[in-house]
């Protein structure tokens, strides 16, 4: 946490009746942490530095590129740890709020390991009632595949994705704390650019889990041409997750605002993590003219070649 190690324990003073204001960057190079504070209950109050209607959660999973501001009540003077194992339970970073200097409370036992369950592979083929079957076969004629992603590159499809965004993702759910999700966080402003989309495009987050091939529709940034977005154009971009892991995707220079499942604004951010076998729709207003970098946070799928340019012009 803040470059130091769990052992070297970083710190701040916090002493009982104060609010303290926490940022958390994910400034990780490819792990999600999973974060708490044992005994404080999290107000989180902004995402991607844009303020959301106060929610408040137990936890809260934060991807490579994401940040959550979180508002805490001290209500005694006693350590308490800021809590953050990483998504595969491998190891954790902490560090400690106290009313003096060198304290530590209890740090927590990992929990079990992930495994991934079938809404991660079948998308909403594994979920039940109106918003999962359903609402994925009413997306499922619509699903398409492109010809590039039939091939040594990609290990699977996901033909009947999820669209909800009120999962907190695999090895958060049912854990017993009230654990964050995408439909907790809603912009405290109205969505600022109104006008409906005149563009759309879609894009499948592909790869083969084996191989380490990580690509966008099947192709690696250098096998792919630039997107182009027109100038001053309202563009939806559908992010589809053909694989089994969350891909935190990142947008530069413009704001990314996403949507919920029934088309309404939900939140602004600038990176949005897509969970495994989900599919999501985001709102960009082309305002920023120039050459861009879309990508998967997690470095070594950028590296690999999950990446696209984007054209403003
Ligand atoms: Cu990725």
């Amino acid at each position: 946490m803040n470059g130091q190690s769990p052992t070297a324990n970083w710190s701040a003073i916090a002493k009982a009746g104060e609010r303290v204001r926490l940022r958390f960057i994910g400034a990780s190079t490819a792990t999600f942490f999973d974060v708490r504070i044992p005994g404080l209950k999290l107000k989180v109050i902004s995402t991607d530095g844009q303020p959301v209607v106060p929610v408040e959660v137990d936890e809260f999973r934060i991807g490579s590129g994401e940040t959550y501001d979180v508002i805490v009540d001290i209500p005694d003077d006693r350590a308490y740890t800021i809590f953050a194992q990483s998504m595969d339970r491998s190891g954790y970073a902490r560090g400690t709020l106290s009313p003096r200097a060198g304290m530590q409370a209890v740090v927590p036992e990992l929990d079990a390991p992930v495994l991934l369950e079938a809404v991660d592979m079948m998308g909403a083929m594994a979920q039940s009632g109106v918003g999962g079957m359903m609402g994925g076969m009413a997306m499922q004629s619509k699903v398409h595949h492109s010809r590039d992603e039939y091939g040594p590159g990609v290990d699977m499809r996901v033909d009947a994705p999820r669209l909800n965004l009120d999962d907190p993702g695999p090895g958060l759910r049912n854990n017993g704390r009230r654990v964050l999700s995408y439909a907790d966080l809603k912009s405290s402003f109205a969505q600022p650019d109104g006008r409906a989309p005149t563009q759309e495009i879609e894009l499948h987050l592909t790869g083969n889990m084996e191989r380490f091939i990580w690509s966008i529709d099947g192709l690696k940034l250098n096998e792919a041409r630039p997107i182009h977005f027109r100038k001053g154009e309202r563009i939806r971009v559908i992010l589809h997750n053909d694989s089994t892991m969350i891909h935190p995707m990142h947008l530069h220079g413009m704001w990314s605002d996403l949507q919920a499942p029934d088309g309404t604004f939900q939140v602004r951010k600038h990176t949005i993590a897509v969970q495994p076998a989900q599919r999501v729709s985001m709102l960009v207003t082309a305002d920023a003219e120039g050459r861009w970098a879309f990508h998967c946070h997690l470095l070594y799928h950028m590296a690999a070649g999950m990446f696209r340019e984007v054209i403003v012009a």
